[in-house]
């Protein structure tokens, strides 16, 4: 059992505890727990065995979980979780993924129509059935059919996160099989898309049954769904597909090269080895006139080469430009790398909902090389989250102003603010305020249903403003819980060109906004970009490499993108 195992344990532990209205203390526990066992260096495992190591001294682990971790190794099961998970109707938990819906009401739902099933749900909204009950009304209805919608999509995907942590989980487990010789994951997370549909695993063995035995003792596995020779599909977790394939060592490289896909490329790719005399497939590359010859096949490189190529990276993969770019001689735009990234521009303090205080941030932000960064806590439209009036923000920016005089090292805390933008259409911080600000952003969180013409003349309005020098998460989405606002970003982008302002790529990868497609829609129009983390924590300036993969599958080159721009580059944009 890996570490990341027993922490996806403990994470739906707090998840069912937290369905059930338990205690909250308890709840952040087992969360807490969850994290702690991720980021350690050391193995569970490794460390009950050794009598000289103390498990329940590690933070954010303490007796309890330590306890749990030992039976976990021991037994390969949980107790306490099977319990609850029995005791729990396996709808509560998929009807609190419909936004809006809480566990409350999902309970209340649950005992009062006996709904045990999503289509019942749906079928209770479109019968009215559901405005009858108590705290429950016909927009209700209307929202839950809403979210039904969009929770089913997103069912169906998963996001690249949530991905990541489940890819750690296979490659851990399929690393302890002796039979493997060669490992990849491939597809669309290979390319680094926002979702993924389904999980591919390319591995090279000479023991097929072996590997595919293995794969059966995973412990995320709910169940089989076809084992062959050399394929094998299963269902993990929540119903989510991981494909597995075993190819000869000599065709490792033409099935990673097919199986990463994506369809437009490789559909380009055949055709380009067509013109050369040649077929491609996921045994190898051969000459026309003898298909069953292999000229290439073993690597990715070879396969590239004997098509004239350099190697393409996965995450330009989307049959767009990237083939003309690799040809011989071509000189491919520069794209954008996480290595150039040396500022982050959105990030929040314990001043309002972050976790963590300037210098804290400051430090993490050295700590990832970067050499400015731009706090920009709330205002106060945002009461949930203690958003700073004028008379805090200046409070905040005289500290920012004692920290940058304390430091020799260069490093720079940029002045900032996310500043809503109110309903009715102004900002939320007076300008004379705004004016000493060193980088403003401006943002939608309220009345974001707003219909078309209204939400587009309050992000148009914030544009004009001469203090605002960008818009956040300009779209709002996050996927696979809320859809877009209904803003027009056609007039967005060409008023973010006439005012000379950035829009912001947001790093979260439950944001990702903008899209890859406005993403791809901005750099036709030259709008310089701002790649930024949104971090609430110091961790949280980890997702900079979702905001950089996304930029560099749209296109986008690196001198469009602020944060790769020296300090004093910047400061002198900033002054236009
Ligand atoms: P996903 O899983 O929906 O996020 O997207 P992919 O790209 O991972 O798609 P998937 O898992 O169906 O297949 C993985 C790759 O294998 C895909 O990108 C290209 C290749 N592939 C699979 N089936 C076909 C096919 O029928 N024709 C072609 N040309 N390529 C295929
Ligand atoms: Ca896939
Ligand atoms: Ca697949
Ligand atoms: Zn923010």
């Amino acid at each position: 059992m890996h570490n990341a195992d027993i922490a996806h344990v403990f994470e739906e532990m707090a998840d069912l505890l937290e369905l059930r209205g338990e205690n909250a203390f308890r709840v952040r526990a087992y969360r807490n727990g969850a994290k702690a066992i991720l980021e350690l260096e050391a193995s569970i495992v490794d460390l009950l065995a050794d009598p000289g190591q103390d498990l329940k001294s590690v933070a954010g682990i303490g007796s309890t979980l330590a306890d749990k971790c030992q039976v976990l190794v021991e037994t390969g099961k949980l107790p306490q979780l099977e319990k609850l998970r029995q005791e729990t109707p396996a709808v509560l938990m998929k009807m609190t993924r419909i936004p809006g819906l809480g566990a409350k009401k999902a309970m209340v739902l649950h005992q009062e129509l006996g709904i045990e099933t999503l289509e019942e749900l749906r079928q209770a909204c479109l019968d009215e059935r559901v405005r009858a009950l108590k705290g429950f009304a016909a927009k209700t209805e209307k929202l839950i059919l809403d979210g039904l919608e969009i929770a089913e999509a997103a069912s169906q995907r998963l996001r690249i996160d949530q991905a990541d942590k489940l890819v750690h989980r296979i490659r851990t487990h399929l690393e302890d099989c002796s039979d493997i010789d060669q490992l990849e994951f491939a597809g669309s997370f290979r390319r680094g898309k926002e979702t993924v549909g389904d999980i591919d695993v390319l591995v090279v063995s000479q023991n097929h049954t072996a590997v595919m035995d293995h794969l059966e003792s995973f412990a995320g596995l709910v169940s089989v769904i076809v084992r062959g020779d050399t394929k094998m599909s299963i269902r993990v977790d929540d119903q989510f597909q991981v494909d597995l394939r075993v190819v000869p060592r000599e065709s490792f490289g033409a099935a990673l090269q097919y199986f990463t896909g994506s369809k437009e490329h490789n559909v380009a790719i055949r055709s380009r080895a067509r013109k050369l005399g040649m077929t491609v497939n996921e045994y190898g590359v051969a000459k026309l006139d003898a298909p069953d010859q292999y000229v290439a096949g073993a690597t990715e490189e070879e396969v590239y080469d004997v098509l004239d190529l350099k190697w393409i990276p996965p995450d330009l993969r989307e049959g767009r430009r990237e083939i003309a770019w690799a040809e011989p001689g071509a000189s491919p735009p520069p794209l954008l790398s996480l290595e150039d990234v040396v500022a982050d521009l959105h990030m929040h303090t314990t001043a309002t909902d972050g976790a963590h205080s300037i210098a804290q941030m400051a430090d993490a932000a050295r700590e990832r090389r970067r050499t400015h960064i731009a706090i920009t806590d709330h205002s106060r439209r945002v009461s949930m989250a203690n958003g700073l009036d004028e008379e805090r923000l200046l409070a905040q920016w005289d500290e920012i102003d004692r920290y940058n005089a304390e430091q020799s090292d260069g490093f720079r805390v940029l002045k900032g603010i996310e500043c809503d933008i109110l309903e009715a259409g102004p900002l939320d911080i007076a300008d004379e305020v705004l004016s000493q600000a060193d980088w403003v952003l401006a943002s939608v969180h309220y009345g974001q249903k707003q219909p078309r013409d209204k939400i587009t003349a309050r992000i148009l309005g914030a544009l004009a403003n001469p203090h605002v020098d960008a818009i956040a998460h300009p779209t709002g989405r996050l996927i696979g819980s809320r859809p877009p606002y209904e803003v027009d970003l056609q007039a967005v982008f060409e008023a973010a060109v006439e005012y000379g302002k950035c829009l912001e790529l947001n790093a979260s990868p439950a944001r990702l906004d903008l899209s890859e497609q406005h993403l791809m829609m901005a750099l036709g129009m030259g709008i310089p970009i701002t790649i930024n983390t949104d971090a609430h924590s110091m961790e949280g300036m980890d997702v900079m490499h979702y905001g950089v993969q996304q930029a560099r599958r749209a296109g986008v080159e690196r001198d469009q993108v602020v944060n790769t721009w020296p300090l004093e580059r910047l400061l002198t944009w900033l002054e236009r």
